[in-house]
């Protein structure tokens, strides 16, 4: 049996905090479950491009108001608390973030957490005013 606090977790390697996002890692490849589980805060104002070329991933919001664009399909979804979507054909899309939007995420093959450091898979391109900001992941 796991039992973790997210408190625990805060400020160390499991917590990534980037320009536009800050994911919590609860769970990660290493606990050989077949999946990770993040809680993820996309932050108000922002705009990220993502895509998960190698893992498929469903988002479900428990908190904030924001939207996806759909790149692969030209559409966009309104998000809020009780939203649900699954990004099952790894499509390219951009999050963008009213208020603060809380994120549980599930990924199938779980994350290992070397994506960030190799982009593997995770593209975060930032939109906002800093172009500095283009891969805040690879400063990290
Ligand atoms: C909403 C979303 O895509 N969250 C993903 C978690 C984050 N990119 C991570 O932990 O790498």
């Amino acid at each position: 049996m796991i039992v973790k606090q997210l408190d625990d977790l805060i400020g160390t390697e499991a917590d990534v905090d980037t320009e536009t996002w800050n994911s919590r890692r609860l769970l990660l490849a290493k606990d050989k479950l077949g999946y990770s589980l993040h809680d993820t805060i996309i932050k108000a104002g922002t705009e990220t491009y993502i895509w998960y070329k190698n893992h498929v991933e469903s988002v479900y919001c428990v908190q904030g108001k924001g939207e996806i664009e759909d790149l692969d399909n030209g559409k966009t979804y309104p998000i809020k608390d009780g939203t649900l979507y699954v990004l099952n054909g790894h499509e390219k899309h951009y999050l963008r973030a009213e208020e603060d939007l809380r994120m549980i995420c599930v990924f199938n093959p779980p994350v290992t957490g070397k994506e960030v450091h190799d982009e593997n898979g995770v593209y975060p391109l930032i939109v906002e005013d800093d172009e500095e900001q283009a891969n805040p992941i690879a400063a990290k």
